[in-house]
């Protein structure tokens, strides 16, 4: 006979936080929301730590390398989606890893015998207008001078005038030694008012740029999610069919994480592909993996070796999974079961396992009930994809503008990996739809409202941290008269728009 579960399956929308002590010194911008991504090694820190709890999910229509270096400068991070070729989705991660967070690989390099000609196209090609100039014209090459707008001007100088008779030669830069910090980089920036500081090792071979206004950004951005390096973090997004040839190519090109997307990640498949990765590559590669919805499915995974879970089936708003199979949860009850999962199975282990609930999130205050109910981070869609920096057109629709944001599942993104089922006939039924979502701005500006909301809950909490939040939340069930009673009522509004 089948088991039924007699707990109903439950909504984010129908619970509610209730408010606990707030202390005087529980004030907002005392809320870290510094978050686990990855398992935490023998030192009892996680891998990879997130600066806000927010990653963005692995669709066509949300995460690319735009989206990636946006999330990545505002503490979170991306997974670049996998339904692409291996080739496409390694040009993301090279791209967002490119990103100049601090030092950079020069792309724009000239040989002294090369013309001012040569300079304005390729100025014009690349758009960066500092060109570093080497012995052979590439970016390791020796360094014989730096070429800015500043040594040439275009209406009088002749297009054949050669490149080493304006050059700011190296004998009058000022350059710094491989090893330097971007600390130090930066004060010698300030110290002599450079634009641009190049570092060269020992033997005067050109390593990397070091640009002013690189630095002013990343001051801008406090909470930016980079490596040693200052390049910031990118996720990526696999399959259970072409991983042995995508994983080698997307961690060459310099992913810091992956997951395997799946819309039921409970399954052999997820199984052999992270028992693959983990006799591959060891632990030296963080991989996630799902979707589950109960206690069983994680554990599964753990067991297999992934580094965090997944959890939602059926609750995305493009999703009509649960419509057209008949199987998913609803995502509070969900998240609930597997976070007493993941804290039981520490207590019995010591080996901590993040989880993240996926889809769902269709209002702000849901975002702070996940993470009290024991999320560690949170994966978006529809929140990402209102934004500029989503992948998108932005249409004019009936007097609105929209984006348009399609699930995996639907015809428009031909995802059929993530619905596979071990047949090769492709998919024969949708399980997302096409859709738009109300265009919103820039990610930054919305992530400033979302995040001081979350941490204003905290602090109604008596809390200042996530794990605070998990450990102190009291959380009560609201009845949909109760929901009523939430929103403006009974008034007339006078913004009919609201
Ligand atoms: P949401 O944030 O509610 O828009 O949900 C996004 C999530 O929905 C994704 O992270 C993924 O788990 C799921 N998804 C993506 N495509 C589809 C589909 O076509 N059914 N579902």
């Amino acid at each position: 006979m089948a088991q039924y579960l007699n707990e109903t399956s439950r909504t984010f929308s129908e619970y509610l936080l209730i408010p606990g002590l707030t202390t005087k010194d529980c004030v907002p911008n005392k809320v870290s929301l510094a978050t686990p991504l990855t398992k935490f090694d023998g030192n009892g820190k996680p891998a990879i730590e997130l600066n806000i709890p927010f990653v963005s999910a692995i669709m066509q229509s949300v995460s690319d390398d735009q989206m990636a270096i946006a999330l990545a400068k505002n503490g979170g991070l991306s997974f670049i989606f996998g339904s692409q070729s291996i080739e496409d989705q390694v040009e993301m991660i090279r791209k967002v890893k490119n990103y100049k967070a601090g030092f950079v690989v020069s792309t724009a390099n000239l040989t002294p015998e090369n013309t001012l000609s040569d300079v304005l196209s390729l100025k014009a090609k690349k758009g960066h207008s500092t060109i570093a100039i080497t012995s052979d014209g590439t970016a390791n090459g020796k360094l014989l001078g730096i070429v800015t707008g500043r040594d040439y001007r275009v209406s009088t100088d002749g297009l054949d005038k050669k490149v080493h008779s304006f050059m700011t030669p190296l004998s009058e830069l000022v350059t710094a030694k491989l090893g330097v910090t971007l600390n130090q980089a930066n004060d010698i920036i300030w110290e002599h008012k450079l634009n641009s500081l190049p570092v060269i090792d020992e033997d005067g071979n050109f390593k990397f740029f070091v640009f002013r206004k690189d630095y002013d950004h990343h001051k801008e951005n406090p909470s930016e999610l980079s490596d040693e390096q200052k390049k910031l973090l990118v996720g990526a997004g696999i399959n259970t069919r072409d991983y042995k040839e995508r994983v080698p190519a997307l961690i060459g090109a310099g992913a810091d994480v992956l997951c395997i997307d799946s819309s039921d990640g409970f399954s052999e498949w997820q199984k052999d592909t992270l028992e693959y990765i983990k006799s591959e590559y060891g632990d030296s590669v963080k991989v996630g993996a799902g979707n589950v919805v109960d206690k069983e499915g994680f554990l599964y995974l753990v067991e297999a070796g992934a580094d965090f879970v997944k959890v939602g089936v059926g609750g995305g708003s493009i999703c009509i999974t649960r419509e057209q199979k008949g199987i998913g949860r609803g995502q509070a009850t969900a998240l609930i079961e597997v976070a007493q999962a993941r804290d039981d199975y520490y207590a019995s282990t010591g080996t901590y396992i993040p989880i993240c609930s996926d889809g769902g999130i269709a209002q702000d205050y849901h975002m702070v009930l996940a993470l009290a109910m024991g999320a560690d981070f949170l994966m978006m869609g529809r929140y990402f994809a209102r934004f500029d920096e989503s992948p998108t057109r932005k249409l004019l629709v009936n007097g609105n503008y929209v984006k348009e944001y399609w699930g995996e599942g639907s015809n428009r993104a031909r995802n059929w990996q993530r619905y596979d089922m071990g047949g090769d006939d492709g998919l024969k039924f949708e399980e997302g739809v096409d859709s738009y979502v109300p265009y919103a701005g820039r990610l930054k500006d919305n992530l400033a409202v979302t995040l001081g909301k979350i941490k204003s809950t905290m602090c109604s909490c008596g809390t200042t941290s996530i794990t605070m939040l998990k450990n102190k939340a009291k959380i009560t069930l609201v009845s949909s008269v109760s929901i009523v009673e939430g929103g403006a009522h009974d008034v007339i509004l006078k913004d009919a728009n609201r």
